[in-house]
């Protein structure tokens, strides 16, 4: 691929509610979108999915910068490149920083998507044409709220409901939450907040019908989490923990986990993804697509990855308009009965909005290749 260009764009953009998790809250967004140019003025586009703090993994806006600038650039300016599975290898030379790599990877799989004419979830291997989605819905500050948040949601036909829990936000709430919604598919994500101390609540767990729990321990942990998945009925469902195939193949060898969530930025971009889509559907392991409140980009990215056969449960690609007052794509992603419409035009399938993208840009730079 003649590879011209990297340009990065640094946006500012406000969420219309805010997010809480057991790490924090979140309603301002400050990301990265990557755009790589060929010589043929073809354009992909990519998202950088790392937030300001590090307090879901190790990396920050501030540090993917450094990392693109100092030095995934310069292996890009080295090497040729063919297919876009050649950059995580390239790349796996430095260690972590998977973010990083993975919001370049991805502006390079949708360029070489739109060079040979076809949709990104096509170039990935990917066969559906529509997916299911669930919504994650963040800490609320009443019960009330929160019934009435999953009401309005349910309403919109949203396959599944994800409840943040927290130690003294759990079991009751959840039990709550399950004697008003009986039949609805609900799972409760913990963001490590838990050890195995707690291991009688997340007992207790077992008489809700839950889907799954995410992530109930320590983020790198999948020795505590193998043990726990013995005490317990819930199937647990790892996000933290999983950086890569290896992660994968560990934490299934324990029995840590019985479902991965695959976030493309976790693990270091698509052709990461792939694999271990791949070697969880040989090991009877369901996988979903975990989502990084993103932008219209790295939703397009998350909707063509979803298309892929083991992707069986609901993920967490919501709609654009579920985040933003006006998003940074053409048209914007649209969630119907709980599913999203693959698109069918080349690469990641939507237009960058150019003037939205001016409008949340805060710094632009670029890069010669
Ligand atoms: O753990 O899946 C998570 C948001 C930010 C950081 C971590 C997580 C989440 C979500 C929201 O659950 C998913 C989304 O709607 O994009
Ligand atoms: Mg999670």
């Amino acid at each position: 691929m003649p590879l011209k260009k990297i340009i990065l764009h640094r946006l500012m953009m406000r969420m219309i509610d805010p997010f809480a998790t057991s790490f924090g809250t979140m309603q301002d967004k400050e990301f990265f979108i990557i755009e790589a140019l060929d010589t043929d003025g073809n354009r992909g586009f990519g998202e950088s999915v790392s937030f300001p703090i590090p307090w879901y993994t190790e990396e920050t806006v501030k540090s993917n910068k450094d990392i693109i600038e100092d030095f995934l650039i310069p292996i890009l300016r080295d090497n040729e490149i063919e297919h876009p599975n050649e950059v995580f290898p390239l790349f796996g030379r430095l260690r972590g920083n998977n973010m990083a790599k993975a919001a370049i990877e991805g502006a390079i799989w949708d360029l070489y998507a739109k060079r040979e004419g076809i949709p990104l979830a096509t170039a990935l291997g990917g066969e559906k044409t529509e997916i299911d989605v669930g919504i994650s819905i963040g800490i609320q500050p009443t019960m009330d709220a929160l019934l009435t948040k999953i009401d309005g949601f349910l309403s919109q036909g949203y396959k599944r409901i994800k409840l943040k829990i927290k130690p003294g936000h759990d079991v009751e709430m959840l039990r709550e939450v399950r004697k008003a919604f009986p039949t609805t598919p609900i799972m409760a994500d913990a963001n490590s907040a838990y050890t195995l101390d707690d291991i009688a609540m997340l007992k207790q767990l077992d008489d809700l019908n839950l889907l799954m729990i995410e992530q109930p321990l320590q983020h790198n942990d999948i020795i505590d989490h193998a043990k726990l998945q013995k005490e317990i009925q819930t199937p647990i469902c790892l996000d933290e923990s999983i950086h890569s195939l290896y992660d994968a193949q560990k934490a299934i060898e324990l029995g840590s986990c019985k479902i991965i969530n695959i976030k493309v930025g976790r693990v270091g971009g698509l052709s990461e993804s792939i694999k271990i889509h791949d070697y969880c559907k040989e090991h009877g392991i369901p996988v979903w697509c975990g989502g990084m409140l993103e932008a219209g980009v790295g939703r397009a990215h998350n909707v063509a990855i979803t298309t892929l056969s083991n992707f069986v449960l609901p993920g967490d690609t919501a709609g654009s308009s579920r985040y933003w007052e006006k998003d940074i794509i053409k048209p914007e992603v649209v969630v119907e009965d709980g599913v999203i419409k693959v698109p069918t035009s080349p690469g990641i399938g939507y237009e960058i909005d150019e003037e939205a993208l001016e409008e949340f840009r805060i710094q632009k730079i670029e890069y010669d290749l």
